[in-house]
C-alpha cells in the first residue's frame, strides 16, 4: 500500500486513526520523539483535529487555509491568540487579517476556543513545527469500496444534502468540485472533518448540527471518493406517466368558496416531512396540510393568486387550489429528477395558463398546462459556458422569474453562466435567447420596476444585471463573498434613491447598490453601502414597501447560536438597528411579510420547528406558530406578495 499523508498533512493523529477505522502508525521518528507521537492524543492535538484539521495542515501545504508550519515564527504569539479569538473582526480591521482574507477568499470561521484551548493548540502546532513532536503517517486504506446497499444509501444522502451545491456530477457550482481526482487527494480523515465541522464560506457542519450521524459522515467521506453514478434521464414519455390530474378544472369552484382571506394565506414548507402547510395569515390558523414532493423546496403563487405551485427536490410539482373551503391538491407531475424552481405565466392574457419547472437534473426545463399540469414541452438547456466555450453536460436551471410585461420566463442557467429567455407565446416554448452573464448563476429577482433581473453569481462574488426588456447584460459587479439574495430586496434609500441589495453566505455583510438607471444613473448598479453585521452564513433578506426595515438571516453560521439570529437594517438610518436570537434551537431562516406589510414571519428550522411572527413596526413578537406538525419549516410564501413579486 502507498503511504499517504492524509490531505498532505505531514502528521496524522491517533484520534483520526481511530475515527478512520484503521491504518498503521508508521514510526518515522526515533527514540523519545517517536514515543511521543504514538502516545495518546495531547489535548492540543485533539483540539487541532476538532477545530483546525479540515482547513489546515502543519507542513502539508495550503488547504482552504494556510499551512500552519512555523506559524509561531511568522506571527507574534499575541497576534495569533487574537486572530483565533476573533477571525472575522480581524479580517476586517487588522492589516494582516485583511491580507489573509484577500488571499484565501473566505474568512476563517470562528471556532469558539477558550484562552486555555488556544494556548494548547498553539503549543501543539509549535511542537510539530519544531519537530519536538514527531510526525507519523497513516497507511493508505487502499481503494475505497462500498457494498451496493451502502452505495445506494450514500447516493440518497448525496441527492438530499450535497447535490444542490456540488452538482449531480460533482463538478461544483455553489460548492467546489468534489470529483474523485480531488477527494482521493484529501483522504477520508479530512473529508470526515469537513463534513462534521463544515467550512467557512457555507459548507454546513452536518455532524455538529446533528443532521448526519457519525456513521453517515464516514459513509459520505468514502462515497465522494468513488465515481458518481450515471444520473437518470427524464424524457416526455416518463414525465407523462407521472402526471396525475386529481380534480379536473371544470370540477373546481368558479368563485372562492372559502370565507377566509385567501390572498393572505401563507404556504409554509415543511421540508423533511415533504409537506406544505397552508396557514391563514389573518388568524394564524393552520388551514390544511398537503403532501407534496421530497425535501420540498419552494412555492410560487400563480398570477391570479388562486393556485400555489410547489416544487420538491425530487422534481415533483404540486398544484394546490386555494378557493375551496379547504385548499386542495388538484394535480401533480414530476418533470425533473432533481429541481429547485418553478413559476407561472404572469403576462396579461396568459394569467395562470402555463407553468415552467427548471431542472437541476436532467439538464432541461419542462412546461405544463397551468390548470392541469399536463406536460406540454421538454427543452434541453445543455450548452457551452459563456466565457470559455467549454461544452458542459451539466447546466442546471436555477432561479426563474416570470415577466409582468412580456410573455416570457427568465432563467438563470447556473453552470453555463447565461440568463435564458423562454417565450411562452411561441409554439414549442422556445429558449429564444441566451444572454451571457456570469458563472455560476443561482438566485435572484426583479428590481422595483420589473424590468431588470438581478441574479447572484455566488461563486464569483458578483451580481449580474440583465435588462430583460432589451434582453442584454447591463453589467456585473462584486458585492462580497458569496452573495445570496433570495429574491432580493427593493427600497428607496434616503441618499441614493431606489436600491436593491444582497446578503452573503461567506460574510456578515449587507451590500446595497443603486438600482435606478433613470433617476440616479450616477449610482446605478454601483455599490453604495456596505453594512457589516455579526456572523457569516446568510441566505435571505426581505423587505416590503410598507416596512421601515430590511430583515436578514444567517442560518449557515458555524456557531449554532449565531445561526438563530436575525438582524434588521433600518432603511432611514442606513445602519443595522439590531440583531437578536429568534429562539432556543434550530436556525432562523427566510422571511415573509403578510399582505399588508406590517407583519414578518420567520422560520426556526428544526425537527421540532416554529414560525415566529413579528410586528414589523415595533419589532416585537406577536405569536409563535407551533405544534407537532411544524417539522423543519423553511420557506414561507404569502399568496399576494408572491403573485405580485413584492420584495
Ligand atoms: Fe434554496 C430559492 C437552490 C438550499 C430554501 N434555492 C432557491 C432558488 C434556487 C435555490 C435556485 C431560486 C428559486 C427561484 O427563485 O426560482 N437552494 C438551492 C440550492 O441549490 C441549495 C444551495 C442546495 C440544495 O441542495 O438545494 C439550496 N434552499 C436551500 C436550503 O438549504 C434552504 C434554506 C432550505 C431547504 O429547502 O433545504 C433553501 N431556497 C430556499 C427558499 C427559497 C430558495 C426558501 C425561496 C426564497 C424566496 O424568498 O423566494
Amino acid at each position: 500500500m502507498v503511504q499517504r499523508f492524509a490531505a498532505g498533512v505531514m502528521l496524522t493523529f491517533s484520534l483520526a486513526l481511530v475515527a478512520c477505522g484503521g491504518g498503521d502508525v508508521q514510526d518515522e521518528g526515533s527514540g523519545e520523539a517517536a514515543e511521543v507521537a504514538s502516545a495518546p492524543a495531547t489535548p492540543g492535538q485533539a483540539i487541532f483535529e476538532r477545530s483546525c484539521f479540515a482547513c489546515h495542515t502543519i507542513g502539508g501545504g495550503d488547504l482552504v487555509g494556510p499551512d500552519l508550519k512555523d506559524v509561531h515564527q511568522r506571527r507574534e504569539h499575541d497576534w495569533l491568540v487574537r486572530w483565533i479569538q476573533d477571525p472575522l473582526g480581524m479580517a476586517q480591521t487588522d492589516p494582516i487579517g485583511i491580507e489573509l482574507l484577500a488571499q484565501y477568499k473566505v474568512p476563517m470561521a470562528p471556532n469558539f476556543l477558550t484562552e486555555e484551548e488556544i494556548e494548547l493548540v498553539l503549543e501543539y502546532i509549535t511542537a510539530v513545527s519544531d519537530g519536538t513532536l514527531t510526525t507519523a503517517a497513516v497507511e493508505d486504506e487502499g481503494p475505497v469500496e462500498l457494498s451496493e446497499e451502502r452505495f445506494a444509501e450514500a447516493q440518497e444522502i448525496y441527492f438530499n444534502r450535497c447535490a444542490g451545491c456540488h452538482g449531480t456530477l460533482r463538478a461544483g457550482a455553489t460548492g467546489p468540485n468534489i470529483q474523485p481526482e480531488i477527494t482521493t487527494q484529501r483522504g477520508t480523515a479530512v473529508l470526515k472533518a469537513t463534513l462534521t465541522h463544515g467550512l467557512p464560506g457555507g459548507m454546513p457542519a452536518w455532524g455538529d448540527a446533528g443532521i448526519l450521524t457519525d456513521a453517515q459522515i464516514d459513509l459520505m467521506a468514502r462515497y465522494v471518493q468513488l465515481p458518481p453514478p450515471a444520473p437518470p434521464a427524464r424524457p416526455m414519455s416518463v414525465i407523462r406517466e407521472s402526471w396525475r390530474l386529481i380534480v379536473p378544472a371544470n370540477r373546481r369552484p368558479s368563485a372562492p368558496v372559502t370565507q377566509r382571506n385567501w390572498q393572505n394565506y401563507f404556504g409554509l414548507v415543511l421540508r423533511d416531512a415533504g409537506q406544505v402547510a397552508i396557514i391563514d395569515g389573518d388568524t394564524k390558523e393552520r388551514v390544511t396540510i398537503i403532501n407534496t414532493g421530497f425535501a420540498v423546496h419552494i412555492l410560487r403563487a400563480s398570477s391570479s393568486g388562486r393556485y400555489f405551485y410547489v416544487v420538491g427536490r425530487d422534481g415533483k410539482v404540486s398544484l394546490i387550489d386555494l378557493w375551496p373551503e379547504t385548499p386542495t391538491l388538484v394535480a401533480e407531475v414530476q418533470g425533473c429528477a432533481d429541481a429547485r424552481s418553478v413559476d407561472g405565466s404572469k403576462y396579461e392574457g396568459y394569467e395562470d395558463r402555463y407553468l415552467i419547472e427548471g431542472c437541476y437534473w436532467p439538464t432541461q426545463y419542462v412546461v405544463f398546462d397551468g390548470l392541469t399540469l399536463e406536460p406540454l414541452h421538454v427543452q434541453s438547456v445543455e450548452g457551452a459556458t459563456f466565457d470559455t466555450g467549454e461544452e458542459l453536460s451539466e447546466v442546471r436551471v436555477a432561479a426563474i422569474v416570470a415577466s409582468h410585461f412580456d410573455p416570457i420566463w427568465v432563467l438563470g442557467l447556473k453552470e453555463s453562466g447565461h440568463v435564458g429567455i423562454v417565450d411562452y407565446s411561441k409554439p414549442g416554448f422556445p429558449l429564444v435567447s441566451r444572454i451571457p452573464a456570469e458563472r455560476f448563476l443561482h438566485d435572484g429577482g426583479w428590481d422595483h420596476t420589473g424590468r431588470y433581473f438581478l441574479i447572484a453569481a455566488n461563486m464569483r462574488d458578483k451580481m449580474a444585471v440583465v435588462d430583460v426588456q432589451e434582453q442584454r447584460l447591463v453589467t456585473t459587479f462584486e458585492t462580497g463573498i458569496r452573495p445570496h439574495p433570495g429574491r432580493g430586496a427593493n427600497w428607496e434609500d434616503p441618499e441614493y434613491g431606489w436600491v436593491n441589495a444582497t446578503v452573503h453566505i461567506g460574510q456578515g455583510l449587507l451590500t446595497v447598490y443603486g438600482a435606478d438607471p433613470v433617476g440616479r444613473p450616477d449610482v446605478a448598479w454601483r455599490v453604495v453601502r456596505r453594512v457589516e453585521f455579526t456572523g457569516t452564513g446568510s441566505l435571505f433578506l426581505k423587505t416590503h414597501p410598507n416596512s421601515p426595515w430590511v430583515w436578514m438571516d444567517m442560518p449557515l453560521n458555524n456557531d449554532p447560536e449565531g445561526a438563530r439570529q436575525a438582524c434588521v437594517y433600518s432603511k432611514s438610518e442606513g445602519a443595522v438597528e439590531r440583531c437578536w436570537s429568534i429562539g432556543p434551537r434550530g436556525a432562523a431562516v427566510h422571511f415573509e411579510y403578510n399582505r399588508a406589510g406590517d407583519e414578518v414571519w420567520v422560520s426556526l428550522w428544526d425537527k421540532q420547528g416554529e414560525v415566529v411572527v413579528y410586528d414589523d413596526k415595533t419589532l416585537t413578537e406577536k405569536t409563535r406558530i407551533t405544534g407537532d406538525w411544524v417539522v423543519t419549516p423553511t420557506g414561507k410564501f404569502n399568496v399576494y406578495n408572491t403573485a405580485h413579486d413584492i420584495y
